[in-house]
């Protein structure tokens, strides 16, 4: 341990362990959870800075509590580069995570029993998009889109029908597993055929349409959240970018609608990492994200794994492990064991449960915030399809976890710490 956490250990030996130990953690193994990044250590600095003790309730040149000269600098600043990031007229950066984003859009524009239609979790969706579980799917009646039970593709010809048949008057658009351009342009023309709102959900890919390595949805879409931890590379938080005609409602169902004071260290993280993600450095990184993600792809196919749509146009691979004979939970585990990190994950017409599904959810935005180029991509394939197809062998594991191991010395992270 370097300087930053001594200071934390002379004091509290319990947390400090704790948290050296998660650094320890990620910089020892190959972290490829789709929707992780790592942040430059300027993106941890602002977030764990001072603006943790302010409050701020309300919005610059309008708060509910004196001292707010700095705070209000610092979301100005955030508000500036999203903007600039994206090309939006409007932006609210307030919202705590994206959970809280999606139903701040749906309280800002919708009434209680209003029709939607979002993307079914279970073919790549999230929660917040309808899940009968979930506050959105009770408290709005959400109507549920899938991917081609075929080609496992967004068809927009059936998105089209479904629309026309149902009048939603919300469309989103937007997944957290689903591996294919998406093409915002026809949900829009859509909602527009229908009279409805067009709603954007951008997380996974923020980073990617930020670097123009994914087809934006501005400036055509009405309402777009995304989180700001993934592709986007900045702090756990969340921002909604719309048209200026709903700037008023929506910042209303932020606050006082639905939230109290702002995270302000999170905003100043947001503002750092929306600052390197305005510079040149940021669309290489963003295209090596998708290059290293195709290779992978390819690797992996060509070693027997059966990939959701036969391979991917972005960050993440998305995996049907049936034919290899290993569940989706069963593969997280042993690939964890050799220090490879992926999640366990559903996969289109999945017949297993969400607890063990058929498949694993695989990304290369951290690897790549780490230096990995192809060439690495194509030693991971082999590691992992070792992993998976000599589940028994106790020699490839420990094989496979020293080569895991050289390549996180080869490409470090957070070694100023
Ligand atoms: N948990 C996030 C993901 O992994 O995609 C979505 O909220």
């Amino acid at each position: 341990m370097k300087g930053e956490y001594k200071k934390l250990r002379e004091k509290d030996k319990k947390a400090s362990d704790i948290l050296v130990n998660e650094l320890k953690r990620q910089q020892s193994t190959l972290g490829l959870i789709a929707s992780e990044n790592f942040v430059s250590t300027n993106v941890l600095r602002a977030t764990g800075s001072v603006f943790t003790n302010k409050y701020s309730e309300g919005y610059p040149a309008k708060r509910y509590y004196g001292g707010n000269k700095y705070v209000d600098e610092i979301e100005i600043l955030a508000q500036e580069r999203a903007k600039e990031l994206f090309g939006a007229e409007h932006v609210n950066v307030q919202p705590y995570s994206g959970s809280p984003a999606n139903l701040e859009v749906y309280f800002a524009v919708l009434n209680h029993g209003d029709k939607v239609l979002g993307m079914n979790l279970a073919h790549g969706g999230h929660l917040t998009h309808g899940h009968p579980i979930n506050f959105s799917g009770k408290t709005y009646k959400f109507i549920q889109y899938g991917v081609d039970k075929k080609t496992h593709l967004i068809d927009y010809d059936e998105i089209r029908k479904l629309a026309k048949k149902e009048k939603p008057k919300l469309i989103l658009s937007g997944a957290t597993a689903y591996p294919r351009e998406i093409d915002f342009k026809i949900f829009h023309e859509i909602a527009e055929e229908i009279g409805a709102i067009s709603m954007v959900d951008m997380s996974h890919i923020a980073g990617l349409i930020a670097a123009k390595v994914h087809p934006s949805p501005f400036p055509f879409t009405d309402i777009i959240t995304t989180t700001t931890h993934k592709t986007l590379r900045g702090p756990r938080g969340a921002m909604i970018l719309c048209k200026e005609k709903f700037a008023k409602d929506i910042d209303r169902a932020v606050f006082p609608g639905m939230q109290g004071g702002p995270h302000n260290h999170t905003t100043a993280g947001m503002t750092v990492a929306f600052g390197e993600a305005l510079k040149p450095e940021f669309k290489e990184y963003a295209k090596q994200i998708v290059k290293n993600c195709k290779t992978l792809a390819e690797e992996l196919t060509n070693r027997g794994m059966n990939l959701v749509s036969g391979g991917t146009d972005n960050h993440l691979i998305l995996a049907d492990l049936t034919s290899l004979n290993i569940s989706g939970k069963e593969a997280e585990s042993l690939l964890e064991e050799v220090g490879i990190i992926v999640n366990k994950n559903m996969v289109p017409y999945d017949k297993r449960s969400p607890f063990d599904p058929s498949g694993i959810r695989i990304g290369t935005a951290g690897l790549t915030t780490r230096g990995m180029k192809e060439s690495e991509m194509k030693l991971l394939a082999e590691l992992m399809m070792k992993t998976l197809k000599n589940k028994d062998s106790k020699d490839y594991k420990l094989k496979v976890k020293q080569e895991v191991k050289q390549l996180c010395e080869d490409f470090p992270i957070y070694n100023d710490l």
